[in-house]
């Protein structure tokens, strides 16, 4: 999120595409709506009328999978009524004139013979749009689960950059992220392309960390196969099963099958393609769930050994940071001590590293920590996240000591909630120091690229992250210089550069940040300190690229989803071309696309989504008798002409089937808040396996209260180019009366 929920109450235009507050973040869309009472104009973009769309001034439904075309549709009027923000642009942004070279060939009538908005619709959106001022952009996952998520999630800031909109309050891609503490998940690195706080998987950064685990970094080399396993992706979450069921994919995984399978904090039945997560974990040797209640995809399961479940403790039997969807980090304490023989998480991973013969290195930096404090014990979550703050720069947590976050939550009274400002001893300081935080005296970062106000005050340009210069040659750097500098844009802070940007460093301080940058470096924050009082941004002040050079799309592209229900159009805009060794496993797309004529088999778009009683699987909320009680059963939404169509009454049970040889048993609900094409189902549902029922597999006492078919049973295939973020909001499916 480049703002925070509370700064949309400055907004006066706010587009909501692909998201659905009103259901699942209720609090933020209490501030939506006091926004709209002060004169915002809420606007939702969705193929399904969700509830947020029943409180919006306007509703557009769009086909699922079209928003690009829908975009760059709207920056065509834009661009031809010279509504665009063009200083912005020229001094900010590398690459705009591909957009509007691209923009140009979408005229609206062919936005809208993809989308299915009419022409003059998506000019009267975009012309509202750019002449409020500011306008707040929100989306989720209706952007993300696609094949073009990645696509998705830059063509929005590229709107708002034509807009002017990024840098200010009441402006912004706003993105409601999805779990408690989500944000503190990525930045911790649960992604596996990435070190913690994003750091490249090279030998630059492991070597960094080697430094601040207290750990050789030949000592974790030897941890790996070889060095280029080190430094290449894992398998994702939604690729693992390949890399059992698909021997070809043995060579992406230094020459082995996957042979076991932990899975700690995730309810896995989320999952696309259940029936293949299935089969794959009955084909491994071992399976570990590590979870506070029964993990769904345990009781899938056929095998009768090497299958445990670890009983974790619960979030208000532990303690920590966790991250906001804003980028504020808060102090959360534990509310009761582990109930029986439940274990944190990390206590079950210090046992596991324990067996594993590592859980002295494992600890290192924690008795380290201690040590410098005069401790022979370390003390948990304190130490842990001393070192987080030590060691992760790249994304500035530097300015976050647990000190500092008690400080806040002990103290929330004192802060402003609409600006995050703090009064009395945290004057000047933003709730939960949202990062980048460079230094224990930053204050936070409120909204990202914000380059009017000096860094020192939460202010900062875009990152200089991809060379000082672009393959042909253009400047990296912003024309805008920050306040307080008389410097314009400039590269990320290191050692070899800071004279030259008239930082002025002792001969002792040279010596102590010698050979280190803004981001590697060991035992002091000097770098980014001086940085800030020369007025200048640790992490180099850029331009944003709209031209990704290195990446098949260089700039976002519409593509026909994989399995479209606009057969007729997926000649004209081809997915992508299939992709070896994506998460390691070798996926499918536009051969995928090809392969037959998906639509004539399975005319029906499916969309899924959430329901406000349910989280996630629904494995928790399911075992609360009273939440189980306003949701109980699965359903999918059909509109009663396609109902009528296919003999189905209201309250019918339908065999769905999916474009996987797989197929659901589920109850018809009559609605219009599909379009006579699509259905709709929630994706909090588990324990039923294509009619079959589960609940005799769970472990005496435990099954939820309610349990149901799970959407991702037949879902279909694909996975985003980029992410491999499966494709789980669009697909096809039949459906016949049960
Ligand atoms: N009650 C409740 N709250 C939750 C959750 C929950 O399960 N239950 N889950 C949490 C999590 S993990 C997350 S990530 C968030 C998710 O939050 P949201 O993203 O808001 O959730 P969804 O309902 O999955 O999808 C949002 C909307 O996207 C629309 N959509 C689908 N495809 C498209 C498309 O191609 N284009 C456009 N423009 N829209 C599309 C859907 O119809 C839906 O209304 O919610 C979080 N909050
Ligand atoms: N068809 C379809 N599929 C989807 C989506 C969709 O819109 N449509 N949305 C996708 C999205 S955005 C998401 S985030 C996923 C849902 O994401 P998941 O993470 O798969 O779903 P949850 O049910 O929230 O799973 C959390 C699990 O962690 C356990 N847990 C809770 N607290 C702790 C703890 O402290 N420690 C440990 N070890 N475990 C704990 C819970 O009991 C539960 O089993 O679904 C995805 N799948
Ligand atoms: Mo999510």
């Amino acid at each position: 999120m480049s703002n925070h929920i509370a700064d949309m109450m400055f907004s006066k235009y706010i587009f909501i595409i692909g998201a659905n507050p009103a259901v699942n973040h209720p609090v933020s869309m209490v501030h939506i709506l006091r926004a709209k009472e002060t004169g915002a104009k809420i606007v939702v973009v969705d193929p399904h009328f969700s509830k947020t769309a029943a409180k919006a001034d306007e509703y557009h439904r769009i086909r699922s999978g079209t928003d690009i075309a829908l975009v760059y549709g709207m920056l065509h009027h834009i661009i031809k009524n010279d509504l665009h923000d063009k200083k912005f642009l020229q001094e900010r942004i590398y690459g705009y004139e591909e957009i509007i070279k691209e923009a140009m060939k979408m005229t609206p009538e062919e936005a809208s013979n993809i989308t299915g908005i009419p022409a003059d619709t998506i000019r009267h959106i975009a012309e509202d749009m750019a002449k409020a001022k500011p306008a707040s952009l929100i989306w989720n996952q209706g952007l993300t689960q696609h094949t073009v998520g990645t696509s998705n999630t830059r063509i929005m800031p590229i709107l708002q950059m034509f807009l002017g909109n990024m840098g200010k309050n009441g402006g912004g891609v706003n993105i409601l992220r999805g779990h408690d503490n989500v944000q503190g998940s990525s930045d911790m690195a649960a992604n596996p392309d990435v070190l913690p706080g994003y750091y490249a998987l090279n030998e630059a950064s492991w070597r960094h960390f080697a430094k601040h685990w207290y750990v050789e970094y030949e000592w974790l080399l030897s941890r790996f196969k070889d060095k280029k396993m080190m430094e290449s992706s894992g398998y994702a979450h939604s690729t693992w099963k390949f890399g059992v069921l698909e021997p070809e994919n043995a060579a992406n995984n230094g020459d082995t099958m996957l042979r076991a399978l932990v899975v700690i904090g995730t309810g896995m039945t989320s999952v696309s393609l259940l029936d293949l997560q299935k089969k794959a974990m009955d084909k491994l040797e071992l399976v570990v769930f590590i979870d506070p209640y029964v993990n769904d995809l345990a009781i899938y399961s056929d095998r009768d050994n090497d299958l445990f479940l670890l009983p974790a403790a619960s979030q208000m039997e532990s303690s920590g940071s966790v991250a906001a969807t804003n980028r504020s980090y808060q102090w959360r304490s534990k509310v009761m001590e582990p109930l029986f023989e439940c274990k944190e998480d990390q206590e079950i991973l210090f046992e596991f590293a324990k067996r594993f013969g590592f859980l002295e290195e494992y600890q290192r930096s924690l008795y380290e920590i201690a040590k410098k404090d005069g401790r022979s014990e370390f003390i948990w979550p304190e130490d842990a996240t001393t070192e987080l703050t030590q060691s992760i720069r790249s994304i500035g947590l530097q300015g976050m000591s647990p000190k500092r976050l008690k400080a806040h939550q002990e103290n929330w009274h004192m802060f402003d909630k609409v600006t995050l400002e703090g009064k009395g001893p945290f004057k000047g300081e933003y709730y939960g120091l949202p990062w980048p935080c460079w230094s224990d005296k930053h204050p936070g970062t409120p909204v990202f690229y914000n380059d009017s106000i000096p860094v020192m005050r939460g202010g900062m340009g875009f990152r200089v992250n991809w060379g000082d210069t672009s393959p042909d040659g253009k400047s990296m750097f912003s024309a805008r210089s920050l306040p307080g500098s008389k410097i314009a844009g400039h590269p990320p802070v290191s050692a070899a550069n800071a004279e030259s940007l008239g930082l002025k460093l002792s001969a002792e301080e040279k010596k102590a940040v010698e050979g280190s940058t803004y981001a590697l470096g060991f035992g002091n924050n000097i770098l980014a300190e001086k940085a800030l009082e020369a007025g200048l941004c640790p992490y180099g002040n850029g331009r944003a690229r709209a031209v990704v050079w290195n990446w098949y799309d260089k700039i976002p592209l519409h593509r026909e989803p994989i399995h479209s229900v606009r057969g007729d159009l997926v000649d004209k805009y081809p997915n992508f071309p299939d992709k070896p060794n994506h998460f390691r496993a070798n996926i499918k797309y536009r051969s995928r696309q090809i392969e037959k004529d998906w639509v004539k088999e399975f005319p029906i778009n499916m969309l899924s989504g959430r329901l406000v009683s349910h989280m996630g699987t629904g494995t928790e909320t399911r075992s609360a008798k009273y939440l189980a009680e306003v949701h109980s059963e699965m359903f999918v939404e059909i509109h009663p002409d396609k109902a009528f169509e296919l003999g189905i009454k209201d309250g019918d049970m339908v065999w769905v089937y999916g474009t996987m040889d797989t197929r659901a048993l589920i109850k018809a609900k009559l609605s219009y808040r599909v379009d006579v094409n699509s259905v709709w189902i929630p994706q909090n549902f588990s324990g039923l396996d294509q009619g079959k029922n589960l609940l005799d597999k769970y472990p005496e006492g435990t099954a939820a209260y309610a349990i149901g078919e799970s959407a991702n049973m037949i879902s279909s295939y694909g996975f985003d180019y980029n992410t491999a973020c499966p494709e789980t909001k669009c697909g096809l499916c039949r459906i016949e009366k049960a």
